[in-house]
């Protein structure tokens, strides 16, 4: 079984049951791995969601469950995420919370395979000993792990295709790279942390399976790069997304592929996240009843005798209104939504623009005196006492901005509001 990223301990929207529904997740996919007799588990890292703050409950649950592994005689090798780094960390000397669980026999704990002196072979992580460069949990299998190393992933992942070309005459049957790393192309961000297809490809003889940690949605690439996704939602952003879960994989090297692959999605509280653009709506009254109408179109979605969680609630206001957006009673959409939908939390992020603010696809093309100057008149129009003589006023008032920036002085500002009133009275 594979899985990844169970942020243990994150007390999202600041909410202790958010932290609880995490505990559920990870429990889950342990209930998993014994209920199906899994040879071995993998956790490729962000078992926490804070290292640097880990709290004692956190640290008691996360050692309550992997104990239930180590009762069903399930061996557990991880490796650490970026989450699970300590605050305190000295260079080399590496011990975080997945040292101390490996230290106390809870896990197997796979450091970098790669930065080792050439010709030297990679340590072996067996029943004396809980730490190692790869680990073989069944006889004909092993398993490699490399951590997350940030900028350095590229260069880590180049010398581990060295190093394992190296040590090529040893061929288990069957061998997993298990790594924190996110993959190119899968969010909009390419960052330093990533690795590419192509730069994989090297890998490719010598790796069956590639378990992957660190992006929080589910994706797999060719039927060897594997990646769960995280076990409940850490961002509403990713709410959109299929659930992450877990793999459980059955292998076969005399198959062709050696593999078959299951994701089972992890059951998670329900989260019902809609945007309202206040665009098209003329005023709070007609907002509300749109909210509401949702509201019950969504209940109506549910099974009263399913026994599921309570939902999180999100709403968002966006566009650019028609109305002062102010006027909208967060509140009260709060009250309507506790009404229909009986939510553990109900969030309403009002992100909605005033009315004649420009529009922001339109921003990239424009100067930025251009741009002022829409967003100027944008705001005087619809006021009783600008609207009148508008191009006057919207250039006295960047003027007006100018002489500020420019440290002008009272008399300067004077002087303008004096011309701008000479020339509108003409
Ligand atoms: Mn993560």
């Amino acid at each position: 079984m594979h899985m990844a990223d169970a942020h243990l301990g994150f007390r999202q929207y600041g909410h202790t049951e958010r932290e609880w529904d995490f505990d559920d997740a990870f429990r889950w996919a342990i209930d998993q791995a014994v209920a199906k007799q899994v040879d071995f588990v993998l956790l490729a890292g962000d078992l926490f969601q804070s290292g640097s703050n880990l709290q004692a409950i956190t640290f008691n649950n996360a050692v309550t469950h992997l104990e239930v592994l180590q009762d069903a005689g399930i061996p557990c090798l991880a490796i650490e995420g970026n989450h699970d780094l300590p605050r305190y960390r000295a260079y080399r000397t590496r011990f975080g919370w997945v040292n101390a669980l490996a230290e106390t026999n809870r896990l197997v704990y796979l450091l970098d395979a790669t930065p080792l002196d050439a010709g030297v072979a990679p340590l072996l992580a067996c029943d004396g000993h809980r730490m190692g460069h790869c680990a073989e949990p069944i006889p004909g299998v092993r398993v490699y792990g490399i951590g997350f190393n940030g900028a350095a992933t590229r260069t880590v992942l180049e010398r581990f295709e060295g190093f394992i070309a190296e040590h090529s005459g040893d061929k288990p049957d069957y061998t997993i790279l298990m790594s924190h790393a996110g993959v190119d192309g899968r969010t909009r961000e390419r960052t330093s942390s990533n690795v590419s297809m192509s730069g994989l490809r090297g890998l490719r003889s010598r790796i069956d399976y590639v378990a992957l940690g660190h992006y929080h949605m589910k994706f797999d690439e060719g039927n060897w790069l594997f990646n769960p996704g995280s076990l409940e939602l850490t961002s509403q952003d990713l709410a959109h997304e299929e659930a992450g879960g877990i793999y459980v994989v059955t292998v076969d090297t005399d198959a062709d592929p050696k593999h078959r692959v299951d994701h089972l999605a992890c059951p998670r509280r329900p989260f019902v996240h809609k945007a309202f653009s206040l665009a098209r709506i003329h005023g709070p009254e007609e907002l509300y009843a749109e909210i509401e109408d949702f509201l019950i179109g969504e209940r109506a979605k549910c099974d009263p005798d399913d026994d599921v969680k309570q939902p999180i609630l999100s709403i968002a206001l966006v566009g650019t209104s028609r109305f002062e957006p102010g006027l909208v009673d967060a509140h009260h959409i709060e009250e309507l939504g506790r009404g229909v939908l009986n939510p553990l939390l109900c969030r309403v992020s009002n992100r909605a623009l005033p009315p004649g603010t420009a529009a922001f696809d339109e921003v990239e093309h424009m100067s930025r005196r251009d741009l002022e100057e829409q967003v100027l008149e944008g705001l005087l129009e619809s006021h009783p006492d600008f609207g009148q003589d508008l191009t006057h006023w919207t250039n006295a008032t960047l003027e007006v901005m100018d002489a500020g920036l420019n440290e002008g002085t009272g008399d300067d500002i004077c002087d303008i509001l004096g011309q701008t009133r000479a020339a509108m009275t003409g």
